[in-house]
């Protein structure tokens, strides 16, 4: 694969910057480097169009009741890449889109400004509520990323040659000798700024995923309960409805970690207070989730009612940290509170007293189990242009709100997060969920994707969101679970609950005008199921911390394409309802209504696949179809590896802290496997600071299982052991026999079913920090 950037030379096509109210651009005309003939050519042409009239709205521009002052006047920036080689681009999230992006060509090109969109179209170009501008391209050859830095309004056309080709069409250009290389060609072009472009050469995913991680850093490794699940919606009314909603999980058998409170929660949406009637006792109702485990997350959304007698309000101004008018006054716009003030966030003092504003002993109510969720980030402006800020705004340093507007909520998050972990004096890690992000946001928590619809369409469409936002960097993603707008049918919400329960961010939240969906609300049948796709969630947690702790480590995305690690197989290269999780399981949710099966695609050449329920073993490659009924949630553990789960239910992921696992060991072809598991406290920095944490490696060859240390520098006590360890594609050993270093050799009891394969060694009882081997005989 060869990259060649050019320069725009031919006058170029006019970029169509029609997103409504947007502001429009001109192009300037670069020089060019071509032949003196040619250069003198686009000369007179550049004079021409210099002398040309101004495009109407150049250096002001109105749409409906809005004016764009345009202090600057038109401005824009832009390059074109191609991309010989290259059929397939994947990223630039966010958009409702398939994972494989298409062809611009006759549209719209993608949009990237961060906007509050009310109800959105999917399978769309159009801009959602976060920007990250980095596009991958990948063929068998290579993969390359390209990173357009660039936080201004920002567009991206996509163009290839073989488009609209099919597969015949290619063939027999290639047969015929005529055809050309396939080629993409990216043009990106922003509205101001500069050109600062990072390529990241690969060649493997892994290496583009590296990469970009040393220029934007890594996912921040979340708290154990922020993997765990999250009950939300706007909103829990008072303190006995929270009450009765905790309870109800406890009634109905059902794990749960976090409750939320949305924008009803404080007192006339003054962020950073309660209503007084409502929740009168926020330290009491915190204290008593805090008796079970449990935590709570409030909203804090980054328009401040403009009221002299609200606290944070008079601060803001009295420090003038509010984003400015073009005219130097602070800029007011219309949100939840009535008017409200914007502060800035790219100015760094301000942000470090919002961050202050967390502490404990500020945020009165607030305790440790407090968390918080970023909403209306983008920022959201009821009455601005696009329902955003005008881009004639002013930041600190005379930056316009044109210049930052997508790094606005990447600053929202970032300042939350850092007073969150200020507040514990730097030992505890923070948990902020926001909506709108930025090149880099996974530094500070989790996203979500906003405001879907209890829709078939809008819980599959999620997979590709959330499978794009990794590419990126973002790991750490979800889906409202049962979608924000209208009233999903209980098929539908059962299905969401299997799909959630196999994404990284696992929350289910409703919009304020549908009818109340606590899991129990559906019937037995419907509770059971719901309760089953939480409780795999919960069972896997081990897992997904480890791969969490991958993803912090190394920058790999912890939701997979299946390309990513199966970078030469064509056929992975436009799926998107499926996916890997980490390198070992595979995840194909039923995403249809009334479906009865799934054509599940299992890649690897000589590669076997145990699902996961039955523990039959498949070999592949192969495209299955398997018969599918309410209960079922396809899932397959890839031959080779090693995962760890708990498997005793509990009130919450706190409460399973020193349960003893399962080891599943899945063999592979060669009759090997091996994984890894990361253990330490699930919510201290004390992994990084003191080197409290094990981090084990467990394999498989020679019919002996050992279990050693994957980083002698850690070390933590806990009293979690192992109970139970399950080989999936084994034979009937005569005797299996456990090792200890210092200790003698002791007999383990097993069982072993010969119509799976499925070896399963009783009790070895081994704390999970210890060294050992179990030979089978
Ligand atoms: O204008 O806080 O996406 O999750 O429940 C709506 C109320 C504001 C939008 C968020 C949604 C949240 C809602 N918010």
């Amino acid at each position: 694969m060869i990259l060649a950037v050019k320069r725009k030379s031919e006058t170029p096509k006019e970029p169509e910057f029609k997103g409504d109210e947007t502001a429009e651009t001109s192009e300037s005309s670069l020089p060019t480097e071509q032949e003196s003939t040619e250069n003198e050519k686009s000369e007179e042409a550049f004079k021409e169009a210099e002398e040309a009239e101004e495009e109407p709205g150049s250096w002001e521009e109105t749409f409906k009741t809005h004016t764009d002052s345009k202090p600057s006047g038109p401005t824009s920036v832009g390059l074109d890449f191609s991309l010989p080689g290259v059929e397939n681009v994947y990223g630039i999230p966010e958009h409702a889109e398939n994972l494989r992006l298409r062809t611009t060509e006759g549209g719209d090109p993608y949009r990237l400004y961060n906007l509050d969109v009310f109800q959105y179209d999917l399978y769309n170009p159009m801009a959602l509520y976060g920007a990250v501008p980095v596009l991958l391209a990948h063929n068998v050859q290579r993969t390359l990323g390209i990173f357009w830095l660039n936080a201004a309004e920002t567009w991206v056309d996509i163009t290839s040659n073989t488009a609209g080709k099919t597969l015949f069409g290619k063939m027999l250009d290639y047969m015929q000798g005529g055809g050309e290389t396939p080629q993409t060609d990216v043009r990106w072009m922003s509205e101001s700024g500069i050109i600062d472009v990072f390529l990241l050469l690969g060649p493997s995913p892994k290496d583009v995923f590296r990469q970009y991680a040393s220029l934007t850093g890594t996912q921040a490794f979340p708290p154990l309960f922020a993997l765990a699940y999250h009950q939300s919606r706007w909103n829990y009314n008072d303190e006995e409805d929270v009450s009765a909603v905790d309870n109800g999980f406890d009634e109905h058998d059902i794990p749960y970690d976090v409750i939320w409170l949305d924008i009803e929660h404080a007192d006339g949406k003054r962020y950073f207070t309660w209503d007084p009637n409502k929740f009168p006792h926020p330290r009491e109702m915190l204290q008593h989730l805090a008796a079970k485990r449990r935590k709570m997350v409030s909203i804090v959304d980054p328009h401040i009612k403009v009221d002299s007698s609200y606290r944070i309000h008079s601060e803001i101004r009295s420090h003038d940290f509010y984003v400015k008018t073009k005219d130097g006054s602070d800029y007011e716009g219309w949100c939840w509170p009535g008017s409200a003030g914007y502060p800035d966030f790219t100015n760094p003092e301000m942000r470090a007293w919002w961050s202050s504003m967390f502490a404990y002993d500020q945020y009165e109510g607030s305790m440790e189990n407090l968390y918080t969720w970023n909403d209306m980030n983008e920022p959201s402006v009821f009455n601005g242009p696009e329902v955003t800020m005008h881009k004639d705004a002013v930041h600190k340093g005379g930056w316009e709100h044109r210049d930052i507007h997508n790094l606005y909520g990447f600053y929202v998050q970032m300042a939350t997060a850092l007073g969150q972990v200020q507040r514990s004096g730097g030992v505890e890690r923070p948990f902020v969920l926001t909506r709108a992000f930025f090149a880099g946001s996974q530094r500070f928590g989790a996203v979500w994707t906003g405001d879907n619809a209890a829709e078939w369409d809008h819980m599959k469409i999620s997979i590709p969101m959330c499978l794009s936002l990794g590419l990126v960097g973002i790991s750490f993603c979800g889906a409202d679970v049962g979608g924000f707008f209208k009233n999903p049918e209980p098929e539908l919400l059962v299905r969401w609950y299997q799909v959630g329960a196999y994404q990284p961010f696992f929350r289910a939240h409703a919009h304020v005008d549908t009818i109340r969906r606590e899991p129990w609300l559906f019937g037995e049948e419907n509770k059971a199921l719901i309760r089953e796709a939480i409780r795999e969630r919960y069972a896997l947690l081990p897992f997904w911390y480890t791969i969490f702790y991958h993803s912090y480590r190394t920058g790999q995305p912890v939701m997979r394409p299946l390309w990513v690690e199966y970078p030469q197989d064509t056929t992975t290269f436009s799926i998107d309802d499926q996916y890997l999780l980490g390198d070992s399981l595979l995840v194909h949710p039923v995403t249809a209504q009334g479906a009865r099966g799934v054509q599940v695609y299992l890649p690897g050449k000589g590669e076997v696949w145990y699902d996961v329920r039955t523990h039959q073993k498949l070999h592949a490659p192969q495209t299955l179809y398997l018969t599918v009924v309410m209960s079922s949630i396809p899932v397959y553990q890839r031959g080779g590896s090693i995962i760890a789960r708990k498997e005793r239910v509990r009130r919450s992921s706190d409460c399973m802290q020193n349960d003893p696992y399962t080891l599943y060991v899945a063999l592979g072809h060669q009759g090997t496997a091996k994984g890894d598991l990361f253990v330490d406290d699930g919510h201290t920095y004390n992994f990084e600071t003191k080197g409290q944490y094990l981090h084990r490696r467990f394999s498989f060859s020679g019919n002996t299982l050992t279990a050693s240390s994957a980083d002698p520098k850690g070390s933590y006590e806990t009293s979690a052991w192992i109970e139970r360890v399950v080989i999936l594609g084994a034979g009937k050993p005569a005797a299996v026999f456990l090792k200890q270093a210092g200790v003698a050799e002791t007999r383990l009891e097993f069982t072993h079913e010969a119509e799976t394969s499925v070896l399963t060694l009783r009790k070895p009882a081994v704390n999970i920090g210890a060294d050992w081997t179990i030979s089978l005989r």
